[in-house]
């Protein structure tokens, strides 16, 4: 029995976000299951061929050429896709060709997408055959255990005739499915939850990647998120810290460095997240990870450890500085909690991140203002701004259906999904882009500001750790994100004084590289190499600064002295040209 999962590539081209081009964890979950079972069962990640033109949206040939010639290939006896409401329309034309090639494969969906689109996506997808709603595990096993005794008989359920009655017995029995059967559907309710994560086999051991998850459930009841319905908030289970510290340790000796915890709010049990921190310390990984968490779950002892065991940033939601939009939002934060959260992660050396949603119900330029003005007392290093939008399995949602502003038929059209200004008549797309552009437009202007206010945590043991956020920091105004965006004002001399902030700290082989390549871009290469030189007096070593030198003495003529910065690291493809250059240059003709 073979099963294929699938992550079907979303209506919008997110080439320049790789962080959501990433498999779901799920799908890590469910295949490694089947593997352990002993089932064949793979992964094929359409999301990274994306929409074949970017210009032209559902766009989605490149994703279904990829997918067919995998379908020939591995001729599954299952294909599973993992269903969003952005990533719904790529499933369905998949599913549609796999059942031309494949006419008895088990087209099963499963996901936020699919456990909330049931009927659309029967009604819209002649080929799929089960849905898999909320938590996967118990169901899908159940799910492929049925279908390999039954081997063969799987091609009756998506003819138009009613399937065996064995079969359906069979399909009765297994707990949070919804499936086909000739003309109608049957739907077991409610699915069966893993009690114990724990007793979950852990992915690492057949896959690598980068997102994690210690809990499943939020205590939150946000009107916009579709995560209390799917997960449930009565009932949060979470991974012991021993188990994620085994599945970390386990990807970083697989050579990866960096992770995204995506726990809705991962903060909320603070011995556990103390437990998982002291246990990467004491194993000294060498990692970084960023985390999501909410305002009021942030309490100041887990910091320390979190930023010692690599946390670098944490996301909060905090959507809106106005009492009524928040209200509206379910999200009954008060603004000065929101400060607080703000300063005690930033003084722990932990970029604090905050997403803001506009264009709520009730919107204003008045809530704009109150919006603008939470922003600039909390003072992110970062922010996403996001236009409301709302998805099936959203209270939002189920809001414009009683008033009957949608119907489940518009996701048969080409949309990621459903701004809320275009289902309420108070709002309309000039106001709201309008809104978009002022908290951003603020955000901009108050950037250098926030900066100059970072006050870190004076204890001495934390200098590296400081050291190591502000270089960082300074690092995306001097090449990263901010160096690119025309809207960040003085991003140069902003990178120059973290850098420097970063060195009053304690010395960084971070920040004397980023001042040397700065003064090396200005040609001002004595300079550069003054920073490189008292760099390389405290990391001899270091690639970075060894390599760095090597460049400023190419470009001052001296070749000879480069290639001994060079040679080190000669087994390096990358600075081969170098050493070529130096080599043919210091060889008398
Ligand atoms: C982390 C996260 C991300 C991360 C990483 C996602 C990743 N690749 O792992 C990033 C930042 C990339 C991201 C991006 C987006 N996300 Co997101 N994300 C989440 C979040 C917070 C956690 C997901 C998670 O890891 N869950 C834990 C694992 C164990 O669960 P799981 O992956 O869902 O899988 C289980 C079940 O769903 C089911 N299952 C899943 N797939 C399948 C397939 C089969 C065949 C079967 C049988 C079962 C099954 O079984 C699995 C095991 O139990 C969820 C909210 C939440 N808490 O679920 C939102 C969430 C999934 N995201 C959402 C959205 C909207 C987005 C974006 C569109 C946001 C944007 N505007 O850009 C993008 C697009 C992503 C896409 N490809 O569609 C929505 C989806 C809503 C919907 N109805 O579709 C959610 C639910 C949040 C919300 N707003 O309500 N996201
Ligand atoms: S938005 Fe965040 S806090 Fe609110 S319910 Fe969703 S995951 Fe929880």
């Amino acid at each position: 029995m073979k099963v294929l999962f699938v992550n079907p590539s979303c209506l919008d081209p997110r080439v320049t976000d790789p962080d959501a081009l990433q498999v779901p964890i799920g799908l890590y979950y469910l295949a490694s299951g089947l593997l352990d079972q002993g089932f064949v069962s793979g992964i094929l990640n359409l999301a990274p061929a994306g929409p074949a033109n970017p210009s032209a949206k559902g766009s989605d040939e490149k994703a279904l050429d990829l997918f067919t010639q995998s379908v020939m290939q591995e001729q599954p006896d299952i294909i599973g896709f993992s269903v969003t409401s952005p990533t719904r329309i790529n499933a369905m034309a998949c599913a549609d060709k796999a059942r031309q090639i494949l006419p008895d494969t088990l087209i099963v969906f499963g996901g936020p997408g699919a456990t909330f689109m049931a009927d659309f996506l029967f009604d819209a997808c002649p080929a799929l055959d089960v849905i898999v709603k909320g938590e996967g595990e118990i169901s899908t096993a159940k799910l492929v255990n049925a279908a390999k005794r039954v081997k063969n008989r799987f091609g009756t359920i998506h003819q138009a005739q009613a399937i065996q009655p064995d079969l359906v017995q069979d399909l009765r029995q297994i707990p949070g499915i919804v499936f086909r059967n000739g003309p109608s559907r049957h739907d077991t309710g409610q699915p069966e939850l893993v009690k114990n994560l724990d007793t979950l086999p852990h992915p690492s051991r057949y896959f690598t990647y980068q997102h994690l998850a210690m809990s499943r459930g939020c205590p939150g009841k946000c009107t916009f998120c579709g995560s209390p319905k799917f997960w449930g908030t009565s009932l949060i289970r979470r991974h012991s810290p021993q188990w994620l510290f085994e599945e970390i340790e386990a990807l970083a000796q697989k050579g990866v460095t960096h992770f995204f915890i995506s726990d809705d709010t991962f903060t909320m049990d603070c011995d556990a997240v103390t437990e998982l921190c002291e246990k990467i310390i004491q194993a000294d990984l060498g990692i970084t990870w960023n985390a999501i968490s909410r305002v009021d779950y942030i309490d100041e002892r887990i910091l320390g450890p979190m930023r010692r065991a690599g946390c670098i940033q944490i996301s909060f939601g905090i959507e809106s500085g106005a009492e009524p939009i928040k209200k509206i939002l379910s999200k009954p934060i008060d603004n000065d909690t929101c400060v607080a959260a703000f300063d005690k992660v930033c003084a722990a050396g932990i970029l604090p991140r905050a997403y803001f949603i506009y264009g709520s119900p009730g919107e204003t330029d008045a809530t704009i203002q109150d919006s603008i003005d939470l922003m600039i007392r909390l003072g992110p290093l970062s922010t996403v701004f996001y236009m409301l939008v709302t998805f099936p399995g959203t209270a939002l949602y189920n809001r414009a259906l009683r008033k009957g502003w949608t119907h489940d038929g518009v996701w048969q059209k080409n949309i990621e999904d459903l701004p809320w200004w275009e289902l309420d008549p108070d709002l309309d797309f000039a106001r709201v882009k309008g809104w978009g552009d002022r908290l951003r437009q603020a955000f901009f202007d108050h950037l250098e500001d926030f900066v100059n206010r970072i006050t870190l945590h004076p204890d001495k043991a934390s200098a590296p750790l400081h050291a190591d956020f502000l270089s960082r920091l300074a690092m995306t105004f001097s090449h990263g994100e901010y160096a690119r965006d025309e809207r960040v004002r003085n991003a140069e001399q902003i990178a120059v004084n973290l850098f420097e902030k970063a060195l009053q700290f304690y010395p960084c082989p971070r920040a004397f590289q980023g001042l040397a390549m700065i003064y090396q871009k200005q040609k001002n290469f004595p300079k550069a190499m003054a920073f490189l030189d008292k760099g390389l007096s405290h990391f001899p070593k270091n690639k970075d600064l060894c390599v760095c030198m090597g460049v400023c003495l190419m470009n001052i003529g001296d070749f000879h002295n480069a290639l001994t910065y060079f040679t080190p690291f000669a087994q390096d493809p990358a600075l081969g040209q170098y050493i070529s250059i130096c080599k043919q240059k210091t060889t008398p003709s």
